[in-house]
């Protein structure tokens, strides 16, 4: 068996490492109600990872959403306030201009959004849309 393994090309095992799931990671904490950073960017059609470390006092989550969206979703959200489920969805409007999203982050609590960056290259939203806090609690994901 270890003779085998020597006899095989190094390829062989290169091969798998490139075929393999290696994202972009992107760090970003919230505290102080805001996100730690404005915006990143990522290649199109390419595993993302964001690792989101909430160190505030309150709850909080992330969405990204299609460019140029913001204030749509921000007050559906906002609607949510109003209406007896809105909790229990997270405050995530179920909407088509939401892509991807956490569920509420607890305090002190980490999440890792996993998704495939959209094909189409642009500027796409993120946001926190636990209610009121869309209006100061944005970046931008710019897909490359
Ligand atoms: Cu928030």
């Amino acid at each position: 068996m270890i003779f085998l393994l020597i006899g095989i090309s190094p390829t062989f095992f290169s091969l798998p490492r490139s075929l393999s799931y290696t994202p972009q990671i992107i760090n970003i904490e919230t505290k102080k109600m805001n996100f730690s950073i404005n915006s990143f960017t990522v290649d199109s059609s390419k595993p993302v990872e964001i690792h989101v470390v909430n160190n505030d006092i309150i709850r909080h989550n992330i969405l990204i959403i299609t460019p140029g969206t913001l204030e749509i979703v921000g007050k559906k959200a906002d609607i949510m306030a109003t209406t007896a489920d809105g909790a229990s969805k997270d405050w995530v409007p179920d909407t088509p201009e939401v892509l991807f999203h956490s569920p509420l982050i607890g305090i002190g609590e980490k999440y890792i959004l996993k998704f495939i960056a959209p094909s189409k290259k642009g500027n796409y939203p993120f946001v926190c849309t636990f209610p009121t806090h869309w209006r100061t609690m944005n970046g931008v994901m710019i897909v490359q």
